[in-house]
């Protein structure tokens, strides 16, 4: 494998322009328009890179936002919509070893894209936010492996392996290698000495089939009764939500911010991490899998209203989806697959897309339950078609209910929805407020005193009623958004404030007091 990471040659155009003259430089991976000439911009940013091979290679762009165009010697080689999610075109050499010019043009156009509307709650950057490959195409490879567990008790699992070959060699943990023929069914397979995968002890395992091996988990979900149960357990989830975003970093957040994000969530007694509003990145993942976060992972969709439901729009949606989850199916961490963020669930449009998109996740993947996100909730039409009840409720912020009045606020939500013998959580709740803005009692929203007493009301509320199964706290800390937008006066600075520490990681006084009562209420939160 080829890494094609660090230097390239750089050029920005302008929209229909498409001779760039290279005259500067750019790191992938990065976000051209975090800062520097780029800063707000909606351009194209080109990045050119000479490299040398023979044969068939697949070049593999692990994250991008919002539209990549791949060239090789001149010549259109793919492209892709699907922003923050993977893409991967296969790359001809030739005979003769010989320097090839490959071009990445990358653009953070809103207008035009399937799936980024220009109303979204985050910024959409442009650029390479991850890893750029080059790896051998081999006949008769292993193309893909997806395992999911189908007992915790005998480690039995089941194993689809796409590929051509006519013999399976699979091993466990580099064990003993056994010889299947490669029949194209699903093989049960039991994983021996196996250890579960818990947040607590988040044990991986590892399987080889010919050339490729992956990394799983032996877990297992159910969500047919009122709870979530992993492991057969009941298990509540102590989440909060996060955008990969950073000033200075945009999307192409450094994988050592990363997992400095996720060791600090899993220490102040987290345990569950919402990935908003798009997929999540290969790292991510493998951070989650080892430290024992939980995931849940959606494609790219904001707030969409029944108009812009569109059949072009739902096409892209319920491939990106697909992707997705095929992406990410063998991480133990992922346990939710969501789709749609506040859709117009309330309106038939919104039941046909809520209907075709829990198709997909159930089609694509048995072994987890599938949702979306409502702010419609007491007037939604689609709950009745999800497997987890998820809503996002903002009392005492968007509502007029006063801080003390948060524990009734979502009381009441459980004692409607429970006859509906469903999981339920809550996906958003939270308040804004600015770093270092304080307030004497009664505490003003925006200071930091109102947002630690509004998410510690929270936390207790869902840890004192049983009916929940879990709260995401809305928002890990502050995000990128837009300025020039129907946020203007709501989103000062151009961030999404309601982080419980600020967009360069500053705990706010929120950040302290939850991780208090997350340390006091231990496991039984
Ligand atoms: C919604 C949305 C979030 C964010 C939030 C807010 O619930 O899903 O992305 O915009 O509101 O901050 O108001």
């Amino acid at each position: 494998m080829l890494n094609l990471d660090g230097l390239w040659e750089f050029a920005l155009t302008e929209r229909g322009e498409e001779s760039p003259v290279y005259d500067s430089f750019a790191a992938v991976p990065g976000s051209f328009d975090a800062v520097g000439l780029a800063f707000n911009r909606r351009v194209i940013g080109n990045y050119r890179k000479r490299v040398a091979f023979t044969g068939k290679m697949r070049l593999k762009i692990g994250s991008f936002g919002l539209h990549i165009r791949v060239f090789f010697d001149g010549k259109f080689s793919g492209e892709s919509y699907f922003a923050w999610s993977p893409f991967e075109t296969v790359l001809d050499g030739g005979e003769e070893e010989h320097e090839h010019v490959l071009e990445l043009k990358v653009d953070n156009f809103i207008e035009g894209h399937p799936l980024f509307i220009d109303r979204y709650d985050f910024y959409g950057f442009g650029g390479i936010f991850d890893h750029v490959t080059l790896e051998e195409v081999r006949e008769k490879e292993v193309e893909s492996i997806r395992i999911h567990t189908l007992d915790h008790v005998t480690g039995e699992i089941a194993l689809r392996v796409e590929s051509k070959a006519d013999f399976l060699r699979i091993s466990f943990d580099g064990g003993k290698a056994k010889k299947y023929p490669n029949t194209g069914e699903i093989l049960r397979l039991k994983v021996p000495s196996f250890r579960l995968w818990t947040p607590e002890t988040p044990f991986l395992h590892r399987i080889t089939v010919n050339e490729k091996t992956v990394e799983f988990g032996v877990r297992t979900l159910d969500w047919k009764g009122s709870h979530l149960l992993l492991n057969g357990k009941r298990i509540k989830l102590k989440g909060v939500n996060r955008h990969e975003s950073h000033p200075e970093f945009g999307a192409a957040t450094p994988e050592s911010l990363i997992l400095s994000d996720l060791l600090r969530i899993k220490k102040a007694g987290f345990n569950f991490i919402r990935g908003s509003h798009y997929p999540q990145r290969e790292f991510f993942f493998r951070c989650c899998d080892r430290l024992g976060i939980m995931v849940w992972e959606e494609p790219l969709s904001w707030g969409n209203r029944e108009e812009e439901l569109s059949p072009r729009f739902l096409d892209a949606l319920a491939q990106q989806l697909a992707l997705t989850i095929r992406t990410s199916y063998n991480h133990p961490s992922l346990v939710i697959h969501g789709f749609l963020n506040e859709c117009a669930s309330d309106t038939d449009g919104g039941v046909a897309a809520v209907k075709r998109m829990m198709e997909v996740c159930h089609r694509e993947d048995p072994s987890r339950p599938a949702t979306f996100a409502s702010n419609r909730v007491r007037n939604d039409r689609c709950l009745p078609l999800v497997d987890i009840l998820a809503m996002n409720v903002y009392p005492a912020w968007y509502g007029t209910e006063k801080l003390s009045g948060i524990k009734s606020a979502l009381d009441a939500y459980a004692e409607e929805f429970k006859s509906m013998g469903k999981p339920m959580v809550i996906s958003e709740i939270g308040a804004a407020a600015m770093y270092g803005n304080h307030s004497e009692e009664p505490w003003t929203p925006w200071s930091e005193e109102f947002q630690a007493e509004y998410f510690c009301n929270t936390v207790s509320a869902v840890r004192e009623n049983p009916l929940w199964d879990g709260f995401m706290l809305w928002l890990y800390c502050n995000a990128n958004t837009y300025t020039e937008t129907v946020y203007k006066t709501a989103r000062p600075r151009g961030f999404n404030n309601k982080g419980l520490l600020d967009e360069y990681r500053r705990p706010k006084l929120a950040w302290r007091e939850v991780k208090k009562l997350l340390a006091e209420s231990g496991k039984d939160c």
